[in-house]
Parts: structure tokens; sequence; C-alpha cells
């Protein structure tokens, strides 16, 4: 069992449905448990600014599934929650599920790269990652505390 950090978000239908959806497919995943979830933030979109706000959260899991079966899976809950790809880099979904952290884990290749590179420009990942996991060393990147002070957090709600 390897433990895993995985990043949730969504921004078009019921966005908070969507996320809460996913909690629960990740916790049915083979093989997979979902050893906690992360509070819900409504956050404004960061990279594509023309889209409605995001619904993110962090969920810690350990799983038996090897990284590349563990990132099929994902796309497999990302499509079964109507997700179309269609091209636009960092534009709105219904659904997206990202790999931020496999324990003892940095390598890249043609489909996936780890830690996520960019865990560090966004507060949208690294709040509700702190709230599960403050101390957390991310190879290459820094630890989560130190990596969420140096962000601006403005506009960055936490859901009760
Ligand atoms: N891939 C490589 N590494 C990974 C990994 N660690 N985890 C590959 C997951 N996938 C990884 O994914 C495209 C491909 O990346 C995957 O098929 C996999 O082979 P994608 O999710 O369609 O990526 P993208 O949207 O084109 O780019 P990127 O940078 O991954 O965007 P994100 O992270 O998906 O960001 N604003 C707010 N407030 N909240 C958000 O959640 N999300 C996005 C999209 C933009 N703005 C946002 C938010
Ligand atoms: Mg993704």
């Amino acid at each position: 069992m390897i433990e895993a950090f995985i990043a949730l978000g969504s921004n078009l239908g019921d966005a908070r449905a969507q996320v809460l959806g996913a909690f629960d497919a990740l916790a049915q995943l083979p093989g997979t448990r979902l050893l906690a979830r992360s509070p819900l933030y409504l956050t404004p979109p960061w990279g594509v600014l023309e889209q409605p706000p995001f619904i993110n959260a962090v969920a810690h899991v350990d799983t038996a599934l090897p990284p590349h079966e563990l990132l099929d899976a994902l796309l497999a809950i990302e499509r079964a929650a109507g997700r179309v790809r269609d091209g636009e880099r960092w534009g709105p979904r219904t659904l997206d599920l990202d790999i931020l952290h496999l324990d003892g884990v940095a390598f890249s290749d043609e489909r996936l790269t780890l830690p996520h590179p960019r865990i560090r420009e966004r507060a949208f990942v690294l709040l509700p990652l702190h709230d599960l996991a403050p101390a957390l060393q991310l190879p290459g990147q820094g630890r989560v505390a130190d990596l969420l002070a140096s962000l601006d957090t403005a506009g960055c709600e936490r859901l009760p």
C-alpha cells in the first residue's frame, strides 16, 4: 500500500456535489481506502480567469494500485462525472482529479509527473492539502506549510 494525496476540482454543474461524489468514488476504487477528506474550498479561477469559481478539495488515500493504474482510475471517474476534454488547457470542467503526491515517488514520463509540478503555484491545492498534511515534504518543491505561507490566498473561502 502506498499513501497518496489527490486534488479534486469542479466548476461546471453542481460543483459541490461533483466533488463530494468524487470522494465516494475514490473510496470505492479497488485496493484503495479513503483515509481523510479535506474541507471544501470555494476558489477563484486560476490560469484561465474567464470561467466560474471552483470547488476544490484534497483526498488522502492509500492504495495498492500502481501509479499509472491509479491515473487511469481517476480519468475513468472524471469521465463518469461527464467530463469532456475539449483541448482547452486550464478551462472549465465538471470534475478534475490530479495526483498531487505518492509517498516516496518522484518521476516524470509522458503521462504522469509526480509530485504534480504546479502545486507550489496553487493556493486552491495548498489550502486543502495543508489541512490534511502541513508537514508533508514534497520532493523538489518543499514543505507544504512553507509553500502555502509564500502564496496569496485572497479570495479562497473555506466552506462550512
Ligand atoms: N498528468 C501528468 N501528471 C499528472 C498528475 N500528477 N496527475 C497528465 C494527474 N494527471 C497528470 O490533465 C491532462 C493530463 O495530465 C492527464 O491526462 C495526465 O496524463 P488535465 O487535468 O486535463 O490537465 P490540464 O487541465 O490540461 O492542465 P493542468 O495544469 O494539469 O491543469 P489542472 O491542474 O487540471 O488545472 N482554478 C481553480 N481555482 N481551481 C482548479 O481546480 N483547475 C484548473 C485546471 C485551472 N484553474 C483552476 C483549477
Ligand atoms: Mg487533471
